[in-house]
């Protein structure tokens, strides 16, 4: 593979594997503010997001690439409610969706048709991953400070399993 793509995917890997940080730090701050069933999703999405870094592994690894672990940086570890914790995590989602973007932009630059074919899976996934938060975020908004409000989203995330990742929401 080409040098320009080898470096993209292993910064952008790098970037899912700090997705993976952020979200167990949100799983972590859920935790401590009891709301069991935010902190279980969030754990399901953490295991996600590995996933997606690892299917960048293999990809470099199957063109014979050389995979380049770097630093993962030190995500937040507090937010000022669980709508502000679900708010980042939208935005962070949005963010991912630019740098796959920007990937794809370069696997049509350097004609790396396997690459722009392997990032179609990441463009499909990003749109759900944004549908996803920005669903809660809207149902956060809209219970606002009520407890009981908050206890039935906590509840209705809490059920969502590893095999179900995009209903959660629902
Ligand atoms: Fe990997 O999709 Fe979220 O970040």
């Amino acid at each position: 593979m080409k040098k320009s793509i080898e470096q993209a995917f292993n910064d952008h890997l790098n970037a899912e594997f700090f997705s993976s940080y952020l979200y167990l730090s949100m799983a972590n701050y859920f935790a401590a503010q009891n709301l069991e069933g935010m902190a279980a999703w969030m754990r399901v999405q953490l295991e996600e997001e590995r996933m997606h870094a690892m299917k960048f592994v293999d990809f470099i690894n199957d063109r014979a690439g050389r995979v380049v672990l770097q630093q993962i940086n030190q995500p937040t570890i507090e937010w000022a409610s669980p709508l502000a914790a679900f708010q980042d995590a939208y935005n962070h989602e949005c963010l991912i969706s630019g740098k796959i973007n920007t990937l794809v932009d370069l696997a049509n630059k350097e004609n790396d048709h396997a690459a722009h074919n392997f990032l179609q899976w990441f463009v499909s996934e990003q749109v759900e991953e944004e549908a996803t938060a920005q669903r809660i975020v809207e149902q956060l908004k809209r219970v606002g400070d009520n407890p009981v409000g908050l206890m039935i989203i906590d509840q209705q995330l809490g059920s969502r399993t590893a095999s179900a990742p995009a209903d959660a929401a629902e």
